[in-house]
């Protein structure tokens, strides 16, 4: 069996999945396969369906410089004592160019590599086809289908995308260091209200427990009944990251314990709804300016409601869905 070529059946699905459990050459070529949307891709995706929903995937994110990398990296090493097995998607905002991983990260996470129950992976952030949340989830799915318990996920809490993908997570971990400036950075991008657990990294540093005073006042002025925990942790001397582990852990057992299906199939929704959306904007972008302005004279005229436009993009979409057959072939050739 090729991994471009895996057919619907049943055995052939289970093979795949085996594959990918046991041997982590065939899961970087698989995941290849899917960042790059190659042939073959959406095979792989539907025989890996009934696999899902055994991982907690924890999101990482934070302004650039605070110590993520270092921080995943002595969270992997508690991870690891606990007998959990950890992959980790880095995703690398600066690659446009060189189309690798930082260097940086990839040496400070390369501490944990010559273990079999640690997979590293970066993937630029630029230049998906579907967007990058959807690759992200689409790694995920594989790390998930092929049995690791913990996936990690690095983003740097800057761009839309990047919030996205921590949104993700079952536990999204937002990191932070003191005195980066008067503002807290992370109050200032909004990661605030996607965090499950704030880690204030970097606590050797003057100013730590200001840091940690000025994030419990910002999280008690929101209006949100969700608690967030707010840990010190200083990654180079691996302090405070034992019981961060220990919060994340707790954290994604509470989430494993209500329905697991359902944190699966929203995660996948939230991406086909997002994917839906940019892509229907992205169509009717294209209108060439004679259709578009014979759309903007009737919205004017009060003839047509924009309201009702998309009401009818909809509708012709759940029709689609409803009939499969209507699909045009979803493979790249
Ligand atoms: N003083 C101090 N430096 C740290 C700590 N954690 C990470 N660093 C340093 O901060 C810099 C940025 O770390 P990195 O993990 O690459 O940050 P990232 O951009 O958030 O992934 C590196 O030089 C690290 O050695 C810490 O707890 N204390
Ligand atoms: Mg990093």
């Amino acid at each position: 069996m090729t991994l471009s070529n895996v057919e619907r059946s049943e055995n052939a699905q289970e093979k795949l999945a085996q594959l990918i459990r046991s041997d982590r050459n065939a899961l970087a070529k698989t995941i290849t396969i899917v960042e790059n949307n190659l042939d073959g891709t959406s095979a792989v995706l539907s025989a890996i369906q009934c696999h899902l929903g055994r991982a907690h995937v924890v999101g990482v994110t934070g302004p650039p410089g605070v110590g993520k990398s270092t921080l995943i990296d002595a969270c992997i090493a508690e991870f690891r004592k606990l007998g959990k097995s950890v992959a980790i998607l880095a995703i690398d905002p600066s690659s446009h160019f060189s189309g690798g991983a930082i260097l940086g990260d990839r040496v400070r996470m390369v501490e944990q590599s010559d273990d079999d129950g640690v997979f590293i992976r970066s993937v630029a952030a630029r230049g998906h086809l579907g967007g990058l949340s959807a690759t992200a989830l689409n790694i995920i799915h594989l790390f998930d289908a092929a049995n690791w318990d913990v996936i990690i996920v690095e983003t740097v809490g800057a761009g839309q995308s990047e919030i996205e993908i921590a949104e993700l997570a079952d536990t999204t971990v937002v990191v932070e260091s003191p005195g980066l400036g008067d503002e807290i950075q992370a109050i200032k991008a909004g990661l605030l209200e996607i965090a499950d657990i704030i880690a204030v990294n970097k606590s050797d540093l003057p100013h730590a427990d200001i840091t940690v005073s000025e994030l419990l006042h910002a999280l008690s002025m929101r209006h949100s009944s969700k608690s967030v925990q707010v840990s010190k942790t200083c990654a180079t001397e691996r302090q405070g990251v034992q019981e961060l582990v220990a919060e994340i852990v707790k954290h994604g057992v509470e989430v494993m314990q209500t329905n697991r299906a359902k944190c699966v199939s929203e995660r996948s929704r939230k991406i086909v709804a997002r994917v839906v959306g940019e892509s229907v904007t992205r169509q009717f972008r294209k209108l060439n300016s004679k259709e578009a302005d014979a759309f903007s004279e009737l919205v004017q005229a009060g003839e047509l409601n924009p309201d009702t436009i998309a009401e009818s993009v909809i509708q012709n979409l759940i029709s689609t869905l409803r009939e499969p057959s209507n699909f045009p072939e979803n493979e790249q050739n």
